[in-house]
């Protein structure tokens, strides 16, 4: 019975600890603008005035073997404000098919945007667009 009852508890405790910890780790997936691909970040929840980054992965909607396309531009604005954060915002693709971005300093709380540019070679692509929230 004594056993019975501890392993009660902690199960107990780690459903809360789940609980707990679910609030931040929310992605997002998006489809790019010509339908190809879609992307998922690992968080779409910024903090305001902090310098943050993320991950984005990208996976193709038609062949699996298509190349993931390079990132050709990035911006990172509030349009309700039409401006932008206190960094400057970096995106680089690492790997076959997952993107690093950084320099995301959102200046205030509200709906904030990434769009990244997409392209092949030296030709553009496409786009993407994330909805963040910075609070
Ligand atoms: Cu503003």
């Amino acid at each position: 019975m004594r056993i019975h009852r501890s392993s009660l508890s902690l199960l107990l405790l780690l459903v809360a600890a789940t609980i707990g910890g679910g609030g931040q780790a929310a992605g997002q997936s998006v489809k790019s603008a010509d339908g190809m691909w879609t992307l998922t970040t690992d968080t779409d929840v910024l903090a305001v005035k902090k310098e943050s980054e993320l991950m984005i992965n990208a996976s193709s909607a038609g062949s699996a073997m298509a190349k993931c396309p390079d990132v050709d531009g990035v911006t990172f604005t509030i349009p309700a404000h039409g401006h932008g954060g206190s960094t400057t915002p970096e995106a680089k693709k690492v790997g076959t098919c997952s993107y690093h971005v950084s320099g995301l300093t959102p200046t205030m709380g509200g709906d904030w945007l990434l769009h990244l540019q997409l392209k092949e070679g030296s030709k553009t692509t496409t786009a993407v667009e994330f909805n963040l929230k910075a609070q």
